[in-house]
């Protein structure tokens, strides 16, 4: 007869397709049998009353990153993976991020040297591409994807890490040679900017205003560019932290003319609106997060657009900045709009909010709560069939949730490098009380038990979300563009 390490025993169930009273196996860290009165155990866990769900996968992480500010992040891998453990999430894409000048190659191995130190939960990473030159798009690029990044990320605004409408195009087609999906922070720069200088010339320079300084029809105006350069080259792409409701109708429209356009959203614009930028001083600069959250009206289309399928994912966007000279406040307590770092941490409140929502709350319900916060993931990303469900063969990542157990986020918690939460004074119903990673309990009781550095790299490749349609533009089809050879 088989042994099995661990089994979950008398609890719910939980995948994205599935709600059944089963008993759950772990072997070798891998889920081994899945049934009705299984063998025992090494140990045995009585999960009666629980749900037992697949570990969170967080697909946009801003972890010990080099970002937009010219900051690193106010956390280490220790830390935020911590969070992420104690939050019911067993795996993290996050960033390695070239900057202007830098070699890729060297990026890359300098954000996995961080990540074997202090990772808790299991990682992989999106290359930044700040300064996609021929040669690194040529030489470095390649075998950087056949290693396991099969993820590019742009950004369409950012003083430091913008690409221009060439460069994007060169990113997206070098992504398509070499299969990997292309994400991408779109809004206008120019509008930003524009905005942004007309604001501070009248003195209006509080917090606050940050909300005024990025146009929802920047984000409209983003959407349509990348998506039409997107469609130009055949190239999949996903478009990160979806804010306004004009921005899902662009995307909507996409997906409707049968375009690759993948996109998610972020628990601080389904939770969060511009009010909570208004606060007395500066403040108002822990909710800072670009785009910015806006109005109840949009948390309502991004719920409906989740719903019908236009947004697939919820990830976090976690890039927390202490609230003190080395984060927010890095240009003074006097500092305008544009001077705070922008970004806010989410690594550990995203599912214990998502699931107050969704389960407790009973909009969507268990399964949908699986898929946005789990299995997508892991199907856009390439981790899957490893992660993203509770299935023979599959690496043992589980959450045990009590459904009862009622939580209010308070800055004491936060074991982020932030230092406060964004959600304080919250209660929501519904905790993850034991989390495993590939078997091994990581986070018990508000606990996290895990050794740092336990965490590994899942290498990943483009899977089908990678793959081209294989629509071609006319001026790219050797039949009517006089044989000419572009691909
Ligand atoms: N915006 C970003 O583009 N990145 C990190 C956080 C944020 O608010
Ligand atoms: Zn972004
Ligand atoms: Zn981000």
């Amino acid at each position: 007869m088989q042994s099995f390490d661990f089994v979950i025993r008398n609890g719910t169930l939980v995948t994205a397709t599935d709600t059944t009273h089963a008993d759950v196996a772990i072997a070798g860290g891998r889920i081994a049998a899945i049934g009705r009165d299984l063998a025992p155990g090494t140990r045995d866990i009585d999960a009666a009353g629980k749900f037992v769900m697949p570990g969170g996968i967080d697909a946009h992480a801003h972890i010990e990153q080099l970002s937009a500010s010219g900051l690193i992040n106010s956390d280490t891998f220790e830390t935020a993976t911590k969070s992420a453990a104690l939050g019911g999430t067993t795996t993290v894409l996050c960033f390695a991020a070239q900057h202007v000048g830098m070699s890729l190659t060297k990026v890359v191995e300098d954000y996995h040297a961080l990540a074997r130190r202090g990772a808790i939960v299991d990682y992989g990473f999106h290359m930044i591409l700040a300064d996609p030159r021929e040669e690194v798009l040529r030489d470095e690029l390649p075998p950087l994807i056949k290693a396991g990044h099969a993820s590019l990320k742009v950004f369409m605004t950012y003083d430091r890490l913008r690409v221009d409408d060439m460069q994007l195009l060169d990113v997206l087609m070098a992504a398509r040679e070499n299969k990997a999906l292309v994400l991408v922070h779109a809004e206008n720069h120019g509008m930003i900017t524009w905005l942004s200088k007309r604001l501070l010339a009248k003195g209006y320079t509080a917090p606050r205003y940050h909300a005024v300084s990025h146009p929802r029809l920047g984000e409209v105006e983003a959407f349509t560019r990348l998506i039409a350069f997107a469609e130009f080259i055949d190239q999949p792409i996903m478009i990160y932290h979806v804010s306004s409701a004009e921005g899902v109708g662009v995307i909507r429209a996409a997906r409707g003319r049968g375009l690759k356009v993948f996109a998610e959203t972020c628990p601080q614009y389904l939770f969060l609106t511009k009010h909570d930028l208004d606060k007395p001083g500066i403040d108002g600069a822990k909710w800072m997060c670009s785009p910015p959250v806006r109005e109840t009206s949009d948390q309502e289309a991004l719920w409906q657009a989740l719903c019908l399928g236009d947004l697939q994912l919820i990830s976090s966007d976690h890039a927390p900045y202490a609230f003190n000279e080395k984060g927010k406040l890095m240009a003074g307590p006097s500092a305008n709009f544009k001077q705070i770092p922008n970004g806010m941490p989410g690594l550990q409140a995203r599912l214990p909010l998502l699931f107050d929502a969704m389960v407790s709350k009973g909009r969507f319900g268990a399964q949908k709560f699986v898929e946005w916060t789990s299995t997508a993931p892991a199907e856009i990303y390439g981790l899957a069939p490893r992660k993203g469900s509770i299935a023979v063969g599959s690496d043992a990542d589980i959450a045990i949730w009590d459904p009862d157990k009622r939580v209010t986020f308070a800055d004491a918690d936060v074991v982020d490098g932030a230092g406060y939460t964004p959600y304080a004074g919250r209660t929501v119903r519904g905790w993850p009380i034991t989390v495993l990673r590939r078997g091994e309990i990581i986070a018990e009781n508000g606990r996290c038990v895990a050794a740092p550095g336990s965490g590994e790299f899942v290498a990943r490749d483009g899977g089908p979300a990678a793959e081209p349609l294989g629509r071609l533009a006319p001026e790219f089809d050797t039949e009517r563009n006089f044989g000419a050879q572009l691909y």
